[in-house]
């Protein structure tokens, strides 16, 4: 049987935290059954923002192991590092040579960097988006999970490749298979728990802002004790003007694997107090069996290691036929 295929990274920028993997992790896990997944490290675009050299190596492999520790299956799906697979960067080169500048600087997530970082804004930030469309393209990917903030991103990959075969296809013959948006639901955005206005980030600098997968059960009872809260009484989904209602209730819902209507009935009469004792143990619960195979699997280097070197080939096999597939397309004499 053929699988759909779909590809998803994540950056190794910090800590790997709660909104990555309810947000992105876990429906990795959940689609490797049906489809085919090729997951990957992007490390290739962890140097778009500033980082720190001494910490990319280490924060990749850990990366890696919490994608395996969260169910990853290197027997269904493909888990490679990025710039293991020269071809990312390879046809992101040809990509760009197709590429708007002015779509590109129409990006929001450009404009937002772009403000804050003026002058100094770089050209990785401006094509960040060509090499993503590179990462989906090469794969042939059918779908690809993204999050309201990457819409506009893959609505770009689509466009890229549509322009690509309309000068370099030939009829009836597509050089690059367009990919869809997987939507993923709106429940799956976990917010600050410092500001609930905000989306949880690696690179927040306050830790105390997120729920890192690899925090001991004290660290995580501390932190969600003090999480913002207002001062109304009862816990509510939706209210606009309780936003960290919404995000620790929404939270609960999701480790605690219970429908929203079932966590609203048990929650509705509660004190903030209750509801975070509560809320504490499930991600202490949820997470305990994540950070046992964590512990095996960094044990094991050697085990971490074939995975990655497994996946790299696996991805090779399909990444360098799609480049040798548009380099033919566009002309370029074959290597000798
Ligand atoms: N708070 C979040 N809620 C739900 N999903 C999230 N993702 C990130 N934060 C949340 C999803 O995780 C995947 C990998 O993200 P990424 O590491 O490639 O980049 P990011 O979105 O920029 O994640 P961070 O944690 O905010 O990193 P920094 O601070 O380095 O920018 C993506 O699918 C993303 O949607």
């Amino acid at each position: 049987m053929n699988r759909k295929r779909i590809v998803s990274g994540i950056r190794p920028t910090g800590s790997v935290h709660l909104g990555n993997y309810l947000g992105a992790i876990r429906s990795a896990v959940a689609l490797q059954e049906e489809h085919q997944g090729f997951f990957f490290i992007a490390d290739l675009h962890a140097i778009t923002d500033s980082q720190d050299p001494r910490a990319l190596a280490e924060h990749t492999l850990t990366t890696a192991a919490l994608y395996l520790a969260c169910g990853i299956d290197p027997q269904r799906a493909s888990l490679f590092v990025q710039s293991h697979v020269a071809a990312h960067s390879q046809l992101a080169r040809l990509l760009g040579s197709v590429t708007p500048v002015g779509l590109l600087k129409r990006m929001i997530q450009f404009k937002e960097k772009a403000v804050k970082q003026g002058q100094e804004a770089s050209l990785g930030l401006l094509d960040y988006p060509v090499l993503m469309a590179s990462d989906i393209l090469l794969y042939d990917a059918d779908l690809v999970p993204v999050g309201e903030d990457q819409k506009q991103h893959l609505e770009l990959t689509r466009d890229i490749a549509a322009r690509f075969n309309r000068i370099y296809g030939s009829a009836g013959k597509e050089v690059f298979h367009t990919p869809e948006p997987l939507l993923m639901p709106e429940g799956a955005r976990v917010m600050s728990l410092t500001d609930g206005s905000k989306k949880m980030s690696k690179s927040d600098l306050a830790d105390s802002s997120r729920i890192n997968l690899l925090d001991s059960p004290d660290v995580i009872r501390a932190k969600v004790k003090r999480a913002k809260t207002d001062s109304i009484s009862g816990l509510e989904f939706d209210n606009p003007q309780r936003p960290e209602a919404h995000n620790l209730l929404s939270i609960y819902q999701l480790v605690s694997g219970k429908t929203r209507e079932a966590v609203a009935e048990e929650c509705k009469e509660m004190g903030f107090g209750q509801f975070k004792a509560l809320l504490a143990e499930a991600i202490v619960v949820h997470l305990a069996p994540i950070q046992e195979r964590y512990r095996q699997i960094v044990e094991d280097k050697t085990y971490l290691l074939s995975v990655l070197r497994q996946g790299r080939l696996e991805a090779e096999a399909v990444a360098d036929a799609t480049l040798c597939r548009a380099k033919e397309s566009m002309g370029f004499s074959p290597v000798l």
